[in-house]
């Protein structure tokens, strides 16, 4: 059998997500995400216009010589759109390959090696009173694991903590504005008063979101150590994987990074030695289900733990992808998991469930998800941009 038919959605119902839907000749269904915050029509015009047309009459069951096909059949490789586009073709032909043994694909990645897996939610606050609000919230809702952003004394905004009434330039990017001092010397505090509220079991996790310099890093990864996070993520921006020896070298605090990688190159270093502990690399944006067990069982070697990234620009598609890998991966480490807004839920019907802080891959066969065509069509795609980050002085900075 063969591929007949890619169909390539970008559309808005809740928030842009791009989705990858494949018909077989014999009419078998697959779903692939190809989301990419930002940057979606680039992603679904290289797939309807590049690689669509190279894919129909290929085998369905083929999946690693597609793959490679894909990857290495372009000539120009890696960059995020390229492996997204990848990966929404690569996940829809594991649905097919699982629903064609009628298995949820958990089993056919080498079957069940947990009863459930641990994720994490966001917890949020304009304030430390209301972060810890707001974590309570989510303990009550079963999370054993939550990520703590908090704004910042004299900040206007800072990365994770949703603005009520937040400027919306329409569809342009908003400016933000950032100063690492008065960062670094609050989030100990924020840590504090949340160990000491929250307690000594939860997971605390924290992501820095890029922000700071190697000695800044490990400067807060020090001051951080008393409260035992689960993790920091993304200290600094991961392009040059050496500056993590510096930070690596200075504190006992589990480092998370990898969600802006796309492939095994970005990590390289920072698993072969050990710079890391958790590797946040998504089934989304790392190239599909075929790239990403790889290089979740190269990390394994180096006792690299998975986190891989959920969210809610991750598509229900991707997070299924992800929890079915992570049932079956043994060096998993915790599922990042926001939640969606119901209206996307309700085009995408994914079947895996939250309980007890752990998430549950559906047993449908496949990944367990579809796409209401019509109630997504009615949610057009409308441009939207990350927001662009400035330090006080104008000069751009990560965001
Ligand atoms: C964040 C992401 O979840 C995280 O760890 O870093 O939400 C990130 O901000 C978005 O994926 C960007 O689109
Ligand atoms: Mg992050």
């Amino acid at each position: 059998m063969f591929i007949e038919k890619i169909d390539v959605f970008c559309t808005s119902p809740g928030r842009t997500f791009v989705t990858v839907r494949i018909t077989t000749s014999d009419g078998v269904v697959g779903y692939g995400d190809s989301t990419l915050n930002g940057r979606e029509q680039a992603v679904a015009t290289y797939l309807r216009d590049h690689l669509v047309p190279m894919l129909i009459g290929h085998e369905d069951g083929a999946i690693e010589s597609c793959w490679q096909l894909l990857y290495r059949g372009v000539y120009w490789r890696r960059g995020a759109i390229t492996m997204a586009a990848i990966a929404g073709i690569d996940m829809a032909l594991w649905d097919i390959k699982a629903k064609r043994a009628n298995i949820p694909l958990y089993q056919l990645l080498g079957g069940r090696s947990r009863t459930g897996c641990l994720a994490y939610g966001h917890a949020f606050g304009k304030d430390i009173p209301n972060l810890v609000e707001h974590a309570h919230g989510l303990l009550e809702q079963g999370f054993k694991a939550v990520r703590l952003q908090a704004g910042i004394p004299g900040h206007d905004s800072n990365y994770g903590v949703p603005l009520p009434n937040q400027v919306d330039q329409g569809n342009l990017p908003v400016t933000e504005y950032w100063d690492t001092p008065s960062y670094l010397r609050f989030i100990p505090e924020v840590f504090s008063a949340a160990r000491s509220e929250l307690g000594e079991e939860v997971h605390l996790l924290h992501d820095s979101h890029h922000r700071l310099r190697p000695i800044e890093a490990a400067r807060l990864a020090q001051d951080l150590e008393p409260y035992r996070l689960f993790w920091l993520e993304d200290c600094v921006p991961a392009e040059n994987q050496e500056v993590y020896r510096l930070i690596r070298s200075k504190t006992v605090t589990p480092l998370a990074v990898g969600e802006v990688f796309n492939t095994v190159w970005d990590a390289q270093t920072l698993v072969t030695e050990q710079l890391i502990d958790y590797l946040r690399m998504s089934i989304t944006h790392g190239g599909g289900i075929t790239a990403m067990r790889k290089i979740f069982d190269f990390a394994s070697i180096y006792q690299v733990r998975s986190g891989i990234h959920g969210p809610e620009d991750v598509s229900p598609i991707g997070m299924a992808a992800a929890i079915h890998l992570d049932t079956a991966l043994h060096n998993f480490g915790i599922q990042e998991y926001s939640g969606y807004q119901s209206l996307s839920m309700d085009v995408f019907t994914p079947d895996f469930t939250f309980e007890s802080g752990m998430l549950f891959p559906g047993e449908a066969p496949g990944l367990g998800v579809s796409y209401d065509e019509e109630l997504a069509n009615a949610y057009p795609y409308e441009r939207s941009y990350l927001p662009i980050n400035r330090l006080r002085d104008g000069s751009v900075h990560d965001w």
